[in-house]
């Protein structure tokens, strides 16, 4: 017979919102299931945790997603780590992320027509 203080560790351990962390009072401020004790992003809703430079802020809320010391809204690749930000073409998209790092195209869409992320045509300027 399984004793019912036994059942009711297992009961708690699967609902614990942080199983390595302890956090008896499984605060969860932003409600994406994640406590804050073990939330890699505690105010913003970010369930997949999804870090890509492993420096334990959730890309969502990391000013420097890629880890390459240049923030986001500066950074010419913000998700390529790329701390040159070397430019060939001069539009603003770096080389690291550039589909055509000759040519001008700031939407990334290849000149001749052939969209590369988008069906909209863009002219090099
Ligand atoms: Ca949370
Ligand atoms: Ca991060
Ligand atoms: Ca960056
Ligand atoms: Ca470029």
């Amino acid at each position: 017979m399984i004793h019912p203080v036994s059942i009711l560790i297992i009961c708690s351990l699967t609902q614990d919102n942080c199983i390595l962390t302890f956090n008896p009072d499984q605060m969860d401020s932003d409600h994406d299931g994640i406590g804050n004790k073990c939330d890699n992003c505690y105010m913003i809703r970010n369930s997949d945790q999804r870090d890509s430079d492993w420096d334990g802020y959730g890309d969502i809320c990391d000013v420097d997603r890629d880890g390459d010391g240049i923030l986001n809204n500066d950074d010419k690749c913000p998700d390529n780590y790329d701390p040159s930000q070397e430019d060939m073409d001069g539009d603003r998209i770096g080389d690291a992320c550039d589909n055509c790092k000759n040519v001008r195209n700031p939407r990334q869409v290849i000149a001749s027509g052939t969209p590369a992320h988008s069906s909209v045509t863009e002219h090099a300027q």
